[in-house]
């Protein structure tokens, strides 16, 4: 009798706890709280110790109960597990649904759109609902028993939700480890100086086929079930048959939808194309299957891939080669970027030979060094970047890459200031890699306004050596632009009377024209209004330029150094003997140039492009204030990398927290930050 109370009570236990693990770990919404779940727990735990002979394998307290293998014994799959055919865009999504359209006779077919899990993909066998074997694909036909592993993860159930299941019931589905899990566990390899993995895939990977399933379940692996292999009975169509798992308390995809025709399945495509980063695992696609499975049984399989499925793939965006080299180039602002030489490599249908290392702490926080095999990352428009080394690949003799102490174009020292990720060339307008940049924006139109002086001609003029600085382009004749390519006579005339109308300007578009590092429009405004003369500017402290109101240190010193630079001053000069002249009085009133007049930033973590003090003193020049702590009057927050507790604080009282690309993006029209002060920023960042 009092046997028969405890096997009851071990049984309800046994149902509670399945229960809330399905709520907390599928569902991912608890009823209870953790510890009255752990009481729930010890009690079956102390009732199985007290009675054992009350203990099975399917009880919520085995998941990790077996031993470590020696290896693992072979499975054979009764229904082969096939691979799915790939398409690679709208055309092939085109070709499938022609032919599946045309073998079922059917204008219009209804598919399930399903997300493509980066994972493993895996067959689990219950038996009157209780897991009794899990195996990995293998070659299709053959698998590894991975049971006791599979056994670990907690979105599997060990037994059955309900009582509706067929007696046997073969699941399969995709183990991966979101992106949570992964950082996590890397984290905590790094700290045991264990091996690191290299993407989520790989992590999955390694943590499933761990011999001993202890280790297994200290691993974050999960499972989305996406279909049955063997069954006694299955639904009508795929849909129905994930709700049926669902409702056995498996888990399933929560982005599956029912869509028609290929415009359906290209709107889903496109659509989680634009979420796939913010999934909280990775896809490489989407998968299309016919809803129907009567139409799956009229279409069946063409050699190893079923006729009424397809995965719909993303373009690969990392891939695998070897840094050849490490070169550094000098940019327009003198900003040394060290670049990785790559063997090439296709990377989302584009050929990649070169890639960013960004700055000198990038690379030695990432140890890169050339000969290393590295993972390169292309997203959208932006330069590829080198993401991190591939593990174990290293060549014996590889020593850490130094930024070189001098500019390697002019040798002029680079220096790198405090607070600054990168290094720059001091060479100002003198340094040639920084000359056809330098006379570009001179000519540009909010500066000298240059009219029909081009990249294409300022290259010629450079590389025929007509011209070596900006004061050289008043010395040019037609008959010199006349004789260059795709110059005549006309464009010829028409780029000299430009260039002769560009010497009457203002005092505020020459000292912006002068491309002083810091200095923008809104800066070179600022010290027009305030300086009056290019005289008093040169006349100027530090502390006198840091005391105008916009103009913070690190602009100051800037200013200083470049009016002190005798090379500088000589060009200032020859333009100035060359007819250049400029009014005092600045043509578009300061006010104008400081969208941010009024608006208060806070910055806070590391700012990789442009460090926290440039960003400061750019954002003192757009007329904002920048303050050290975040308060209830603070409108932006400027996040970088570990960013802490002001960043919290910014979220406990609801305040504009922009990440780095957000913040560069934004920089770029600055008005556009009163824009976004208004309305909730977009997820994707597309501000
Ligand atoms: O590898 C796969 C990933 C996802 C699949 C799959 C899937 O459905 C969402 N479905 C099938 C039928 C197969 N492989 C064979």
């Amino acid at each position: 009798m009092i046997m028969e109370g405890v096997e009851k009570r071990i049984q309800s236990l046994r149902q509670q706890i399945n229960e809330h693990n399905h709520k907390y770990h599928v569902l991912d919404a608890p009823v209870i709280p953790d510890a009255e779940y752990d009481r729930l727990f010890h009690e079956l735990a102390e009732l199985e110790t007290r009675y054992p002979e009350y203990t099975t394998s399917d009880s919520p307290t085995q998941r990790v109960g077996a031993g470590p293998l020696q290896q693992f014994p072979e499975v054979a799959h009764e229904i082969p597990m096939l691979s799915l055919n790939n398409a690679f865009g709208e055309t092939d999504m085109n070709a499938f649904d022609r032919r599946v359209r045309e073998k079922l006779r059917k204008e219009a077919i209804v598919y399930t759109a399903e997300t493509k899990l980066d994972g493993l993909a895996i067959s689990i066998l219950y038996e009157n609902g209780r897991l009794i074997r899990a195996a990995t694909r293998g070659d299709g036909n053959r698998g590894e028993n991975v049971t006791a592993n599979v056994r670990t993860i907690r979105t599997v159930p060990i037994v059955l939700l309900g009582q509706d299941w067929p007696p046997v019931l073969e699941v399969r589905g995709e183990v991966f480890m979101n992106r949570e899990g992964f950082e996590r566990l890397n984290w905590e390899q790094e700290l045991a100086t264990a091996k690191l993995f290299a993407n989520p895939r790989n992590a999955a990977a390694g943590s499933l086929r761990q011999l001993d399933p202890t280790i297994t379940a200290r691993r974050p692996l999960r499972f989305l079930a996406y279909g049955i292999g063997r069954a006694s009975s299955i639904p009508g169509s795929q849909y129905e048959t994930l709700q049926l798992l669902r409702s056995f308390g498996l888990p399933i995809s929560q982005e599956t939808r029912l869509v028609t025709g290929i415009s359906g399945c290209m709107n889903y495509y496109e659509e989680i194309g634009k979420r796939r980063d913010h999934l909280p695992y990775e896809i490489d696609g989407v998968v299309f299957k016919v809803n129907s499975i009567t139409e799956q049984n009229q279409l069946g399989f063409i050699s190893r891939a079923p006729r009424w499925a397809i995965a719909c793939k993303f373009p690969p965006r990392e891939e695998i080669t070897r840094v050849l080299d490490i070169e550094v180039q000098v940019g327009r602002t003198g900003a040394l970027t060290p670049v990785a030489r790559l063997e090439p490599v296709n990377v989302g249908g584009v050929t990649v030979t070169n890639a960013t290392l960004h700055n000198a702490d990038e690379i030695k926080r990432k140890d890169i060094r050339i000969g290393d095999r590295v993972y390169i990352r292309r997203a959208g428009d932006v330069i590829p970047e080198v993401v991190r080394v591939v593990p174990g690949g290293r060549v014996a003799d590889s020593k850490p890459f130094e930024m070189p102490d001098r500019c390697p174009v002019c040798h002029s020292p680079a220096r790198r200031s405090p607070g600054e990720v990168v290094s720059r060339c001091s060479g100002g307008l003198v340094c040639p890699a920084q000359r056809i940049q330098s006379i570009l924006h001179f000519t540009s139109r909010k500066a000298m306004n240059i009219d029909g002086l081009g990249e294409k001609l300022v290259e010629q003029l450079c590389d025929r050596d007509l011209i070596q600085d900006v004061a050289d382009l008043y010395e040019l004749n037609a008959g010199q632009l006349a004789a260059l390519d795709r110059m005549g006579e006309k464009s010829a005339a028409r780029v000299i009377n430009a260039r002769d109308n560009s010497k009457h300007t203002s005092l505020d578009r020459l000292i912006y024209a002068l491309g002083i590092r810091e200095v923008g429009e809104a800066a070179a405004a600022i010290l027009a209004a305030n300086f009056e003369s290019l005289e008093s500017l040169y006349l100027a402290s530090i502390e006198e330029l840091e005391n105008v109101p916009g103009i913070g240190p690190v602009s100051a010193s800037r200013i200083y150094e470049f009016f002190h630079n005798k090379e500088n001053r000589r060009i200032i000069e020859r333009l100035r003997s060359a007819g250049v002249y400029w009014e005092t009085e600045s043509m578009d009133a300061p006010e104008v140039l400081l969208p941010l007049k009024g608006m208060t930033f806070v910055l806070t973590g590391t700012l990789h492009e442009m460090g926290r003090d440039s960003a400061s003193s750019l954002l003192r020049g757009l007329g904002a204030r920048v303050v050290g702590s975040v308060s209830p009057v603070t409108n932006f927050v400027i996040a970088g990398e570990a960013a802490g507790s002001k960043r919290d604080k910014a979220e406990s009282l609801g305040i504009r927290i922009l990440d780095e690309r957000e913040f560069l993006e934004l920089l770029k029209t600055p008005e556009r930050f009163a824009t976004v002060l208004d309305r909730p920023i977009t997820p994707n960042n597309s501000v």
